[in-house]
């Protein structure tokens, strides 16, 4: 299509005139980007189709990563980093007046998740491309992804999401490949040649149409496949009602569930489930017959990981097709399932744990339901062998037990392989949450630290500090991350330290001013950039952050020489709009800035911002100005953590608990390149199995934080005066569920030692550097790497290059 700047500019304005019938002048904004988009897209066309051969002709096996969100953003950036062509495009538009950031603002991102769980998913197919391994994303196309979040008098307001609005360039409609998804109606049981079969008969079906967005690898030709299902009324069904069956059809992919971590019982979610991993595992099938004849190999050929419980169905809709339309036996049908699918668990929340009423999933899903139903006797059954009389343990296990399916139980029976995304995480499930499991299987346990792709979160996201570390030890860390090890032979190099530090401030000067862009908030770049985003959830403790603001905020008025390293401190996060005691937190946040940043007494010393709608993109600007990074969740709650890899590949120090994957980044950097403070989850699955905590003696005997819950209610914030109660009621009538208050002058005090740190620049930017080079383990190509070798036995296809465009 195009191999020098030159024919990129003659075919750029070629196709702008041919598609817009404008003429290049009169042309806009969007209409530049829009053309762009689908020569990109068209430009990896002829590698997608040449995958797709590969991969038929080499009969290797390959995985389908299906996962209810993908937190893509935007993808034009990334897929011209991949492709090695963004230096081209740049310079080509650019002599035609054409600035290609300017360009990159029109891209809606695509918000398809709500936050790790759905990034994860997007990392995850970056780096499958990048390896060139066979794996392939199934999910849904939401016509609106997660809201858009205003902040209107310090609330939080929510928007839907609009990103279709004008077209996604990078999808492909491929409507000859449907598939009809039944729902309702009942089971007909037949009698033939002896062996019962059954026939899902008067069902409502809706239409799953996929929809192909082309994932690009980075300097190779393999581009796999992301498959979104979109729900359309069927052509094939004569209904009553035609606008209610059309409009109940539709609603299957409009939204995207923003509940983080909640647990949320609504038919429609349930219907979103079983339309993603029917539509997925059939056309999976299908494009298997068309390469193997026999359906009793699948599992050699085929991997299918679920991510989460949400996709859990595949398991009896895998049961569904073997039985029902390839006719094998139950024994049969249940050694290939098993084989085929592996799950991951991202979550011991309780409260985040999927059930669904029976009441709800029988009459939705009838013979899916007699599956599972089927599944649950044997392994009773199998239960009742091994631990006879054990009615209690038995129960406990149960698929289905107390009128609920079990979604967790039912993910771990059926699969092969049951992975954690950190290792003090997976030791919880295997200790803990999931013992009874890890007793009766421990061969399916397994630990997967989870990763992020350098590639978007440094190579795109930090151009200033990708050009230097390329500078200090070549390039072959792009492919090879944990050569960024090799970066430790600066330490002692003062022109690097303070190369480095230039490009922090150049990173800092412009986040400075998308701050002032979008609050009006004038920051004070030489101070402390410490941040905190991630979801509102009471477990992360943004709570933790804004109360230690209010301390040294007390501190200064109260004590006229206090002095202390001038700190911003930002924060982004979402709340669920159902999730009550969340939004208050960003009320609370809004209100302290207000207060902190009018006063006089304290500029210069500390400046509060919250930013809001924070999304891919904004992060994207966040974490490489970020000097100090939050992961202050309570010990033994957050899974693993993404952010905090993020903000380590990008030079900011991390001040964090033991928990997650900070334990993992405590390792790799040691005890004097990482801020800990806080209880162990040992500590605090003691004190929740034992008790002992008792939050109102910390708040009685401590006048720090005596001052500052007092202030949640004592017209301190005057407009406000009722307004955190429910905060303050969680903080001592509720004895504070996540130790908010048990952890806080341990927080105090190594927030004190990060501000002494910073003061000695040479020092800080020493750890900077030593956080940045051992950052390339969380790689998310290692994390992948270890799936494909444990857990899916796939290898790579494409390796060597296809031919050039
Ligand atoms: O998954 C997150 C965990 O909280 C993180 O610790 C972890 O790093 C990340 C990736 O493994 N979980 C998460 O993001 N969950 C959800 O977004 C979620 C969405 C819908 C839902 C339940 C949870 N019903």
């Amino acid at each position: 299509m195009f191999s020098n700047k030159t024919e990129f500019k003659e075919v750029f304005l070629q196709r702008l005139e041919m598609t817009c019938g404008k003429s290049f002048k009169e042309s806009s904004k969007r209409d530049r980007y829009q053309t762009l988009g689908n020569m990109i897209r068209e430009y990896v066309s002829s590698n997608w189709i040449k995958t797709n051969e590969k991969y038929r002709s080499a009969k290797e096996k390959q995985v389908y990563y299906l996962s209810i969100e993908f937190l893509l953003g935007k993808l034009l950036r990334h897929n011209l980093l991949n492709l090695g062509v963004d230096q081209v495009v740049q310079e080509g538009l650019s002599e035609l007046g054409i600035n290609l950031d300017d360009l990159e603002e029109v891209e809606a991102d695509a918000a398809l998740g709500n936050g790790g769980l759905g990034r994860l998913a997007a990392c995850f197919l970056d780096s499958l491309a990048c390896l060139n391994l066979p794996g392939h994303g199934c999910g849904i196309r939401y016509k609106h992804g997660l809201f858009e979040q205003k902040i209107v008098d310090g609330y939080q307001v929510e928007l839907p999401e609009q990103w279709l609005r004008n077209g996604h360039v990078w999808e492909v409609r491929k409507a000859d490949l449907s598939i009809e998804v039944p729902f309702w109606g009942k089971v007909e049981t037949l009698e033939k040649d002896g062996r019962l079969t059954f026939r899902h008969v008067d069902a409502e079906t809706i239409t799953a149409v996929p929809y192909d967005v082309p994932v690009v690898g980075y300097n190779t030709d393999t581009v796999n496949t992301l498959r979104l299902w979109s729900a359309e009324p069927s052509p094939y069904l004569v209904h009553k009602d035609i606008m209610k069956y059309k409009r109940e059809t539709e609603a299957v992919s409009d939204f995207l569930y923003p509940d983080d971590t909640h647990d949320e019982g609504k038919i429609l979610r349930l219907k979103q489930q079983y339309f993603l991993v029917s539509a997925s595992i059939r056309s999976i099938i299908r494009a298997y017959r068309k390469q193997f004849n026999r359906i009793e190999d699948l599992h050699e050929h085929v991997g299918i990981h679920i991510n989460d419980t949400h996709p859990v169905l595949a398991i009896p809709e895998l049961m569904r097709v073997l039985l029902d339309e390839e006719n094998l036996g139950w024994e049969e049908a249940w050694h290939i399932t098993t084989q085929t699918i592996s799950y991951t668990n991202h979550t011991t929340l309780a409260e985040a744990l999927e059930k669904w009423p029976i009441r709800i999933f029988q009459p939705l899903l009838p013979r899916i339901y007699m599956i599972v139903n089927e599944i649950n006797e044997r392994f009773c059954q199998q239960l009742w062998q091994k631990y006879p009389g054990e009615w209690n343990r038995i129960e406990n296990m149960a698929i289905i037990a107390h009128d609920q399916v079990k979604m967790a139980h039912l993910a771990i029976v059926g699969s092969h392989s049951v992975n954690g995304v950190a290792e003090i995480h997976t030791e919880i499930l295997k200790k803990r949450e999931m013992n009874s499991f890890y007793q009766l299987y421990p061969e399916k346990f397994n630990n997967k630290t989870n990763g992020i792709t350098h590639r978007r979160w440094l190579l795109k996201s930090n151009p200033k500090l990708t050009n230097l570390i390329c500078e200090g030890i070549g390039d072959s860390w792009i492919s090879k991350p944990d050569q960024l090890l090799e970066l430790e032979g600066y330490q002692d190099d003062p022109a690097f330290l303070d190369q480095l530090f230039m490009v922090k401030q150049e990173n800092k000067i412009k986040l400075a001013a998308r701050i002032k862009e979008q609050t009006g908030i004038n920051v004070d770049i030489t101070s402390i950039f410490d941040i905190q985003v991630k979801r509102l959830h009471a477990y992360k403790r943004q709570l933790l952050n804004i109360l230690h603001i209010m301390y040294l905020y007390n501190r200064i008025k109260e004590d006229s020489s206090f002095t202390m390293y001038p700190r911003t401190f930002i924060f982004g996060a979402k709340a669920s709009p159902g999730y009550y005691y969340a939004k208050k937190i960003i009320k609370l946040i809004n209100s302290v800035a207000d207060k902190v940043n009018n006063d006089p007494v304290v500029r210069g010393q500390i400046r509060v911002v919250f930013l809001e709608n924070y999304r891919v993109s904004l992060a994207e600007e966040i974490f490489p100005a970020a000097d100090v990074s939050e992961q202050i969740s309570t010990a033994s709650k957050e899974a693993s953590g993404t952010g905090n890899m993020k903000f380590m590949m990008n030079g900011a120090l991390t001040v964090g608990t033991l928990d997650g994957a900070n334990i993992e980044i405590k390792e790799m950097v040691g005890d004097d390149n990482i801020f800990i403070f806080g209880l162990t989850a040992e500590e605090v699955l003691d004190y929740y199995q034992n008790g002992g905590y008792r939050s109102f003696e910390y708040y009685h005997h401590d006048k720090r934080i005596r001052t500052v819950v007092d202030q949640l209610t004592n017209g301190f914030f005057e407009d406000v005066e009722d307004e955190f109660e429910m905060i303050s009621d969680s903080l001592i009538m509720e004895n504070d569920q996540y130790f908010v208050l048990r952890d806080f002058a341990s927080y105090i005090d190594v927030q004190k030692e990060v501000g002494l740190k910073y003061k000695d620049q040479n020092q800080w930017l020493k750890m900077s550097l030593l956080n940045i080079s051992r950052s390339g383990h969380f790689s998310s190509d290692r994390t992948i790497q270890q799936y494909a070798d444990d857990i899916w036995n796939i290898r790579p296809v494409n390796k060597r290059p296809l031919t050039k465009n």
